[in-house]
């Protein structure tokens, strides 16, 4: 079993022919939060809680590991359930990360606002040149903590080189992979330690599954990951594990669509005058579309493009869209729009946003499946 999609239908869900079992092609959901023993010492099958584990929870685990080619998979509650708990494990109070300036807001939160509470500290830099990265290591320095491409602006880190440097000083690399997924990039592959996921995006693809996941290789890491997960508790519930496995098995020929559409209406809006930008790795003008290129197997289905005016013009054009919806997050089968300055980025500190280029006329786009023409055709109304 080679292929991605093969891998993504069958993995974690080979059929049971085991005595008594009934051979389900499609994982049952196990709902029992508890598994009755014959003998109290010996759990059956390894189930104990579900908590701790759980079948369904399971096979997601393990098809999603397999599309990461890692030998881990872990399933959270959300995106940011899974970083808190990868941040619980593996740091300490004193530690510091070295973050790219462009994180998910939340991400962003999460580091600066809560684990700042804790005594972990985080350094930001702009990820796109390699060495900004090394040069901020200080000797709290445990984790290097990055998004390629980042959310809004689309940057590129260069994982090969980061992970060189990650171990050459003895850090851990972690990348969180929710815009492209395992199908147009695979972190591990070019050297990094760890991959965090918001499932609730593309591996989830259906705007109706909150997640978060974890692949990994190495086997200590994964046993503190392990650990925190059931100590914690943040886990993955067994219908959500179940929607998510279900979205998964689709997850390659829905981002080749969200890809054609992301460039389709990258190139539209490029050519229209009240455009002042458009940010997308898989045009040729992007300043990294080289890395893109060395690094991926695609460019995703997101961009971000600024227009000309206020930031009560770029909130009227969101109004006169007649199928894209204006809403928070992406990866779903249905387009969406957002300005990250009001909404998903309104978190990060004003001067912040400005300093990095997230204006308030910048607009993201999540290209969903739908017919592409019906997509240029909404924005082009709206531009009018
Ligand atoms: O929402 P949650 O499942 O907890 O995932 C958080 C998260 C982590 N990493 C990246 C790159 C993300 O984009 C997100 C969530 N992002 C949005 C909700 C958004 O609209 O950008």
């Amino acid at each position: 079993m080679t292929g991605f999609s093969t891998k993504a239908i069958h993995r974690g869900e080979e059929p049971d022919f085991r005595e008594g079992a009934t051979g389900d092609v499609a994982v049952p959901i196990h709902l029992s939060t508890t598994f009755a023993r014959q003998k109290a010492g010996n759990p059956t099958a390894g189930y104990e809680y579900t908590r701790s584990l759980n079948p369904t929870r399971k096979a997601l685990e393990d098809k999603l590991a397999a599309l990461d080619g890692a030998k881990y998979g872990l399933a959270f509650s959300s995106g940011l359930a899974a970083a808190s708990t990868l941040i619980l494990s593996l740091l300490k109070a004193g530690d510091n990360v070295i973050g790219f300036d462009d994180l998910y807001g939340g991400t962003r939160r999460l580091l600066s606002n809560v684990f700042s509470n804790w005594g972990v500290s985080t350094t930001y830099v702009d990820a796109t040149k390699a060495e900004n990265i090394e040069n901020a290591i200080s000797t709290l320095t445990k984790l290097i903590w990055i998004e390629s491409p980042t959310n809004p602006l689309l940057k590129l880190a260069d994982i090969r080189a980061i992970a060189s440097i990650a171990r050459k000083h003895n850090l851990i690399l972690v990348v969180d992979n929710t815009f492209l997924s395992p199908y147009f990039q695979r972190p591990l592959e070019l050297g990094a330690d760890i991959v965090v996921y918001s499932t609730t995006k593309y591996i989830g693809g259906h705007s109706d599954v909150l997640g978060g996941a974890i692949t990994l290789n190495n086997e200590a890491y994964y046993q503190r990951l392990a650990y925190h997960q059931n100590a914690v508790g943040a886990v993955l519930s067994p219908f959500d594990s179940y929607l998510t496995l279900r979205g998964a098995k689709t997850l390659g020929v829905r981002m080749e669509q969200h890809q054609k559409n992301a460039l389709a209406l990258a190139e539209f809006l490029q050519s229209q005058p009240k455009v002042k930008r458009v940010i997308y790795p898989g045009l040729k003008n992007h300043p990294q579309y080289a890395l893109s290129q060395q690094q991926t197997t695609g460019a995703g289905g997101v961009f971000s493009f600024e227009l000309e005016g206020t930031l009560d013009d770029a909130e009227r054009f969101l109004s006169k869209l007649k199928l894209l919806a204006t809403a928070e997050s992406l990866g779903g089968v249905e387009s969406l729009v957002e300005i990250p300055a009001i909404m998903t980025h309104a978190s990060v500190p004003k001067e912040v946003r400005e300093q990095n280029g997230i204006s308030d006329t910048l607009i993201r786009v999540s290209a969903g499946i739908e017919d592409t023409d019906d997509l240029i055709n909404d924005f082009k109304q709206a531009l009018q």
